[in-house]
């Protein structure tokens, strides 16, 4: 490396010395040298008149101040600095930049034939010398001049006020954001589309104008995006109280994106893969995807656009609430319980594994070296489970107070994660301080808890404890205030009031100190306890259920999600079990009891479909790799696939028949019938694993109505190792080779092939033509569905798969870093594997450390990894 990347800490913050109130762009386009002139009001806060402007890879043509030429300037690596300045100025500064070559997508870049931006982090410093940072809010007014015949649409933030043709076939549109933003919002979009429009009233009756653009020819692939924008706006209306405050919205797909998509004011820049969606060509978790995509995006116009962070260590101020927001739409609309349980896999899984890992922080980091490596599940996910456990103290009433309190005092402005507490604290009375402890405390807690019943006393005794494990980040540890819930069960079912010191008590426990004891009391019988209702705060609980309890618990704990979990915790009993089992060199073994709790699951008439799907999937590798200190890969992967074949070989007839009751003869996507399609889709992979099981999955392949069932029976045909698996792959290449998003699910079939072969595989499939490294969504489907979902070939002792994930990393670490980042994370996880391992994992991660253009977002995560 030139030099050693430095950290910014979040306690170092300092308010910014000048601010920019209204900035006045030009964007005359040109693939390789665009043009930007950037005419800024600026005015002095502090004492300095020196300014120091951040600047990446830019040329800078001129600077000129109040109209002249200003030459007290100096440029440096990252910025420009200003000095003897006026307090009150004019600014204009002109710098060059090359879109096509802006293969990192962040600034002013090319997807397919368009100009897009990408801005938040930090890219807008790759457009123009400016203060970067989201606490300088300005009137932004933006023209674009560009090509007519290949650029007919020019868009930007706001409204459009004026247009024009120039000589040379280039023409020109203006657009004024009367709403001050951070540059992180900006955009800019110029390209050729087809537009997909309708119109949208708000409540109190003003017309908003709706646009999706996509590329030419899959306008029949937009309309589920605006019915989900046309969802969004209403539900923000009637759960939130919040309307849309611009005439127009806009959302335009692009196939090259790192990420999902991106709030931008009026004008969201979406990934394609979050919008496009046929019956032909989406499955049903597409679709559900693009629902909650485009509501997070939407709902951002508030919570994060209206109200933005002071500071990058802010951010799940934004993100944390907006997923919460975005949960709750999809809970609203669909089946909460199915969504809870989803979520929760997520924080069970991923989540508690990044915060095992030496990329562990709090949801408000303390020290960042490159911001986009904090986009994080640790920031959105377990940032929106705190926001939730606000609403479980709080009730929803108590929550939107808070809500409505928090617009009142920040509107327009760039706050704080203290800023929301208090205003939660101040429209509630209920004191939060111990709960602050959540924003600054990394780590996954856990909950331990004993029960004890006295039939003389008739009191029922609960001692909870709670302790986190030192992360690499933080040693110590403090205990947290935790919202536990709970219900306890007499044996005929009947729920038992909480009662304590006589009087009736929330089912939301106060856990707050290191231990506690909760004594209640009129308890008849010995109860069964059902903890942590609906996953009421981010823990691990632990808690010695018997079998017997928790198959009481699946039949008759009064919610969907207390009854999912407890299938879940009596799974993770027998897996726990033989895994060890499997390391002695036995047999992987499941009690016939338990067997038949699931076929009762499986058969009840009364349980929504999609929820029985949820019971009957097994937790993934990756959640289960997080019980343990020290992971066996392969007896991990021995056991899972053994459960699933005694339950396939076990319950094979009840699965045929729930199979075979539940085909739909017309194709529709409504809850109901996505419900049926998972939970017959997961019947057909148990199927796909007896006798009978290769006609099957060949009949559902060619059968299929739908994408849904196409990749089930594509799926079920590489797990299981079908005979039928090479046709069906060949067969889908064939019809869509020709479209990278639709090949996309078969590049991830190809990146989790359980074949011995599965990494030669995967190197040829990068030669197939619709795979490219340069797009983040191939790559994130075939090289990051390899290391991140097929841990036995990438474990592989060889260390082959390491080597493979090395020689990647370095080629993307100069094309594209941050996607680069995004998938260095299952390398970054070497101190969880044996020696042997360890030693391959570190070889590969000393190899980028040694690169001398390391990027800083592999840097980060590199030496941190390396400390570990
Ligand atoms: N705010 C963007 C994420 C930006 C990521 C920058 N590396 C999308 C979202 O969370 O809605
Ligand atoms: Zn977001």
């Amino acid at each position: 490396m030139s030099q050693t990347p430095q950290a910014k800490y979040r306690e170092d913050y300092t308010p910014p010395s000048h601010t920019i109130t209204d900035i006045d762009l030009t964007f005359d386009l040109y693939d390789n040298n665009t043009l930007v002139t950037a005419v800024s009001q600026v005015k002095q806060l502090g004492e300095s008149n020196v300014v120091e402007l951040d600047g990446e890879a830019l040329k800078l043509r001129s600077v000129s101040v109040n109209g002249e030429a200003w030459s007290a300037y100096e440029v440096k690596e990252a910025s420009l600095v200003l000095s003897q300045l006026p307090t009150e100025f004019e600014l204009t500064i002109v710098t060059e930049i090359d879109p096509e070559a802006n293969t990192a997508l962040e600034g002013l870049y090319k997807s397919g034939g368009a100009f897009c931006t990408q801005c938040e982090a930090e890219g807008f410093r790759r457009i123009t010398y400016y203060l970067d940072r989201p606490d300088v809010l300005a009137r932004y007014t933006t023209k674009v001049i560009a090509d007519k015949a290949t650029y007919p649409y020019l868009l930007s933030n706001g409204n459009r006020v004026a247009q024009g043709e120039l000589k040379g076939g280039r023409h020109w549109v203006q657009w004024q954001d009367p709403h001050p933003k951070p540059a992180y919002l900006f955009a800019l979009v110029a390209g050729d589309f087809d537009v997909l429009r309708d119109i949208y009233t708000t409540k109190s009756g003003r017309k908003v104008d709706l646009e999706i653009f996509v590329d030419k020819g899959n306008l029949d692939r937009a309309p589920h995006a605006m019915t989900s924008l046309i969802n969004s706006m209403k539900w923000d209306e009637e759960r939130f109280d919040l309307e849309y405050d611009l005439d127009i919205y806009m959302i335009v797909a692009v196939d090259f994106f790192n990420m999902g998509a991106m709030e931008n004011k009026g004008l969201n820049i979406f990934n394609s893969k979050f919008v496009l969606a046929n019956s032909q060509t989406a499955t049903d978790s597409d679709y559900l995807g693009i629902e909650a995509v485009i509501g997070h995006e939407y709902f951002h116009n508030w919570t994060g656009n209206r109200v933005t962070c002071r500071d990058w260590f802010q951010l799940s101020l934004k993100e944390g609430l907006t997923v919460f927001r975005d949960q709750e739409f999809s809970s609203d609309l669909g089946s909460r319980a199915v969504n809870r349980i989803q979520n929760v896999r997520v924080i069970r899984g991923p989540q508690f594994a990044e915060d095992a890992s030496p990329m562990s922080h709090p949801i408000r980091p303390d020290k960042v070296i490159e911001m986009n490596n904090f986009y994080t599940l640790t920031v959105y996910e377990k940032g929106s489970e705190v926001i939730r456990m606000y609403h479980t103290l709080l009730g929803e009433e108590g929550f939107q107070k808070g809500m409505k309190l928090y617009f009142e005092r920040h509107d327009g402005t760039a706050a704080t994660c203290e800023d929301f507490v208090s205003a939660m604290e101040d429209a509630t009375g209920v004191d939060l301080t111990q709960f602050r402890l959540w924003y600054s405390q990394s780590g996954t807690p856990t909950v331990r808890v004993s029960s004890q019943y006295d039939a003389g006393a008739q009191t029922y005794v609960l001692t909870v404890e709670q302790f986190t494990e030192p992360t690499q980040d933080q040693a110590e540890k403090h205990a947290l205030h935790i919202p536990f819930d709970i219900e306890l069960y007499a044996a005929g079912g009947s729920v038992i009031p909480l009662i304590v010191e006589g009087k009736s008590v929330s089912n939301v426990l106060d856990v707050k100190a290191e231990k506690q004891t909760f004594v209640f009391e009129n308890v008849s019988e010995c109860p069964v306890p059902s903890l942590l209702r609906e996953f009421s705060a981010p823990v691990k609980l632990e808690y010695n259920y018997s079998d017997e309890e928790l198959m009481f618990l699946m039949t008759y704990a009064r919610n969907e999600f207390a009854r999912w979990d407890a299938s879940q915790m009596l799974l993770a009993k027998y897996i726990r079990a033989n895994v060890q089992r499997v390391q002695q060199g036995g047999d992987v073994e499941v009690a016939a009891e338990v067997v038949d709790a699931f076929r009762g699951v499986l058969l009840s008439a009364d349980l929504e479909p999609a929820f029985i799907a949820e019971v009957l999937s097994l937790p993934q590798h990756n959640e289960v790799s997080g019980w343990y200190k020290l992971v066996d890969v392969d007896a991990i992967a021995k056991t899972l696939e053994g459960m699933r074949a005694i339950f396939a070989d076990q319950l094979q007839e009840e699965l045929s028949a729930v199979y075979h009751s539940l085909k739909q003869a017309q194709y529709s996507i409504d809850h109901a019938a996505i419900g049926k399609r998972a939970l017959r889709n997961i019947c057909l992979g148990y199927l796909a694993r007896i006798a009978g099981g290769n006609e099957l999955v060949e009949k559902h392949y060619y059968q299929a109505n739908n994408m849904t069932d196409t990749i089930a029976a594509m799926s079920a045909a590489n797990n299981a190792q079908l005979p039928c698996r090479e046709a069906l792959m060949q067969d889908y290449s064939d019809k869509w080779k020709h479209d990278g998003l639709v090949m996309d699910k078969w590049f991830m079939i190809q990146g989790c092939n359980p074949a011995a072969n599965a990494l030669e595989v995967v190197k040829q499939t990068m030669q197939h033509e619709a795979f490219s490294l340069k797009n983040p969504n191939r790559t994130r489907s075939l090289v990051g569905s390899f290391l991140n979902l097929n841990p036995v070939h990438f474990h592989d002792k060889s260390g082959s798969g390491y080597r493979f994930a090395g020689e990647i990393l370095r080629e993307l670490n100069s094309t594209n870093p941050q996607v680069a980042s995004r998938l260095i994370d299952p390398l970054l996880k070497l101190a969880k594997y044996d020696d042997e391992r360890k030693a391959l994992m570190r070889a590969e991660l000393e190899s980028l450390k040694a690169m001398d253009n390391l990027a800083k977002d592999l840097f980060e995560k590199v030496s941190k990894a390396l400390e570990s």
